[in-house]
């Protein structure tokens, strides 16, 4: 299952939050950052150097933190191995 840290109030982990729902990708969301702090623990730290959220682990080796449109569309493309949501995505934006 997909893991997604990063708490809900953050306009980014909003955005990948939006993604997984709309194409129906079973996820688990971990609350990270502001008030549930975290950001600077080793392990987080492991997973994004930068220290900011949102992160994503599909399973296998593969972590994102950037969460700009282009990126929302990398990743949906990524988890679903096509193409098809880029138009999706940049029409929504
Ligand atoms: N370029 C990154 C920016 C990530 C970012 O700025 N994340 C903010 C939340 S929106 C963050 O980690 N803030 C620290 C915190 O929430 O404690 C992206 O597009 O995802």
């Amino acid at each position: 299952m997909l893991k997604i840290w990063g708490r809900s109030s953050s306009i980014n982990v909003q955005k990948v939050m939006w993604a997984v729902a709309a194409l129906g990708i079973k996820h688990e969301r971990i609350d990270l950052g502001g008030k549930f702090g975290g950001l600077d623990a080793p392990e987080q730290l492991a997973r994004n150097p930068h220290g900011l959220i949102p992160v994503i682990d599909d399973g296998e080796t593969t972590y994102f933190w950037l969460s700009s449109p282009r990126n929302v569309a990398k990743i949906s493309n990524h988890l679903t191995g096509c193409s098809a949501t880029r138009p999706l995505l940049q029409e929504r934006h």
